[in-house]
């Protein structure tokens, strides 16, 4: 048989020899869509005000189903790591995990100000990583740190900040288990991705993985950040819908 090896095929042919990247990447695709595909449907079954809280679950895996869907085609066909795909795909989800947050402490009183810090350090983080993702060897880990900066201050508004004070005040057992959970994966989640950015040149775990493994980092983290953070506001969802 006769046929010309077109780039989807070497891209297919990436897969079949299993470069783990691109099976991440593959399987992110999959996992966000089908996420999404669930916290859709599941609407259905909770309580009016935890609607809300589904919807955005459900579109922050579809937006970055979406993206998947374009990083995974992108890194198939020139091996490169989709930088800028992916600080998109961040910059419209994480302030949507900050509104995450709003939602749950908003029954308790939070304010919009609350939300518009999160949200803006959130951007600080975001920007400034990305800067450093593609400005180069001397400037990298300066970046880095102006990024974890943000971060911090996410960490701090979820531990002793206002967030932390609301779900305090709340007296909430639903809302305490809830803060507990996204709080692991805050700190212990959300840490995978300044170790994924410390493998790039000049930065602090350079030469201890091949500079491509960033990729695998960021996959890993997706997944376990955007379907844990969603299946957690669901299963208190469920668990407060059921209770009347
Ligand atoms: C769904 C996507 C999420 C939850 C992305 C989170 C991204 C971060 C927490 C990124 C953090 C970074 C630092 C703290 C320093 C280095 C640069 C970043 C942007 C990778």
């Amino acid at each position: 048989m006769n046929f010309t090896l077109t780039s989807e095929l070497v891209g297919l042919d990436r897969i079949i020899n299993s470069d783990p990247i691109a099976i991440t990447f593959f399987i992110g695709y999959m996992a966000m869509f089908a996420s999404s595909v669930f916290f859709f449907m599941e609407r259905g079954s909770v309580d009016g005000k935890w609607k809300l809280s589904l919807l955005v679950s459900g579109l922050i895996t579809g937006i970055a189903a979406v993206h998947y869907y374009y990083m995974r085609d992108f890194y198939l066909q020139t091996g490169a790591s989709p930088t800028a795909f992916r600080y998109v795909d961040w910059t419209l989800t994480v302030p949507l995990m900050c509104v995450e947050f709003y939602l749950l402490t908003k029954p308790f009183g939070a304010k919009g100000g609350t939300l518009f810090k999160l949200i803006v350090a959130s951007l600080v983080m975001l920007v400034t990583g990305y800067i450093g993702e593609t400005s180069g060897v001397e400037s990298n880990m300066m970046w880095g740190i102006f990024s974890t900066l943000g971060y911090l201050y996410i960490v701090y508004e979820v531990f002793a900040g206002d967030v932390a004070k609301l779900s305090k005040d709340s007296n909430s057992p639903a809302l305490g288990r809830a803060m507990f959970l996204l709080k692991i994966f805050i700190t212990l989640g959300w840490s995978i991705y300044p170790i994924g950015y410390m493998v790039l040149p000049g930065n602090l775990l350079s030469g201890a993985f091949e500079v491509s493994s960033i990729d695998l980092f960021y996959n890993l983290a997706d997944a376990i950040n955007k379907i844990g953070f969603g299946l957690v506001i669901y299963s208190v969802a469920v668990a407060e819908s059921s209770k009347k």
